[in-house]
């Protein structure tokens, strides 16, 4: 009754911003993204009958019952109890490699090992779409971790959800790009992704014309990912991106993700490019700016980007592999 699985964030290209359904945590449109070798979650989950309540650690720290982030964890482990017919609870140890809740994505990383280790543990084996489904109630972005390499995200159509899964486009091995992340400042965000992208639902004026741009868009980005386009994909990348916060700033009250440094960063990219450097930029519900390029391209962007003031780290990533078990 015990199993570990490790799974890697990941970062859209064209961005999910917006539910059609919150209970089901379905999205109003598809998402395109790659996932983050080296910005792992590791996952152990234990049933034992004798618990007789969840007991989470995170990053070796307890989470207190009945707080927002155990409630999360615990009523995911619900979902996977009901389907899988059991009524234990669990011993949840979790870990990540890398900054909780700054704009890393670590909800993504951490519930799609979460749905990979608590389903083995439970006794069930189930196909990597139906993982997919199971990661994407627990966080929309985990539906896309589940997979290696890029992925791309379906809404569906379905009222119950079960075709709002990720596929994989193509694995890590497909496309030797680098992701670097310039981390902008250092502590958790004050708007969570979710409560920003509701808010960005109900208010903004912006967020229909945006989400009608999505499926475009990921028709476009798939098509530079299998032609190995960076021009195009960077093109696609940044819109979507620029859009999406775009959308969010125009709520009521305003989401604003991003700090000085944030705005310095997206500047000297597009200087690099100008100059001839193959980069394009992205950035999440946080203010670090993750910045792409090929492989042979990395120490000049390193460079570019160490030399900016307020860039406390950065944190390089290649394409990395789907969620998988370490030990079950
Ligand atoms: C994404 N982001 O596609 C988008 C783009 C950030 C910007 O953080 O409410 O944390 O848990 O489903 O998965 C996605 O939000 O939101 C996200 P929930 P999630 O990665």
């Amino acid at each position: 009754m015990h199993a570990t699985a490790l799974a890697h964030s990941n970062i859209a290209l064209v961005k999910y911003w917006g539910k059609r359904d919150r209970a089901l945590n379905l999205p109003v449109a598809g998402s395109l993204s790659l996932t983050l070798g080296g910005l792992a979650t590791t996952t152990t989950v234990h049933f034992r009958p004798e618990l007789e309540s969840d007991l989470v650690s995170l990053d070796g720290r307890e989470l207190r019952p009945g707080s927002v982030a155990h409630r999360r964890i615990a009523d995911f482990l619900d979902l996977v109890r009901n389907d899988a017919g059991i009524t234990s609870f669990a011993e949840v140890e979790t870990a990540n490699n890398f900054p909780t809740a700054a704009g890393l994505a670590s909800s993504a990383s951490g519930f799609a090992a979460l749905a990979l280790a608590a389903t083995h543990a439970a006794g069930q084996q189930l196909t990597d779409a139906q993982l997919s489904v199971l990661a994407r109630r627990g966080s929309g972005s985990a539906a896309r971790s589940i997979f290696g390499g890029f992925a791309e995200m379906s809404a569906g159509t379905r009222a119950d959800g079960r075709d709002a899964h990720a596929r994989a486009l193509a694995g890590p091995e497909h496309w030797d790009l680098r992701c670097v992340v310039a981390v902008t400042t250092q502590g958790e965000k004050d708007v969570s992704s979710t409560e920003g992208m509701t808010r960005t639902q109900e208010t903004s004026p912006l967020f229909e014309p945006w989400a009608r741009t999505v499926d475009a868009d990921i028709a476009q980005a798939r098509h530079a990912v299998e032609t190995r386009d960076f021009a195009l994909l960077g093109r696609v990348a940044e819109r979507s991106c620029l859009g999406m916060h775009a959308s969010a700033m125009a709520a009521d009250p305003g989401v604003i993700y991003w700090n000085p440094t944030t705005i310095e960063v997206i500047h000297r990219v597009r200087r690099a490019r100008r100059d001839g450097l193959q980069i394009f930029f992205t950035i999440d519900a946080g203010p670090h700016v993750k910045v792409f390029c090929p492989a042979r391209e990395l120490s000049a962007l390193r460079s570019v980007l160490s030399q900016i003031d307020g860039v406390n780290d950065l944190i390089v990533a290649r394409p990395g592999q789907g969620a998988h078990l370490l030990e079950s």
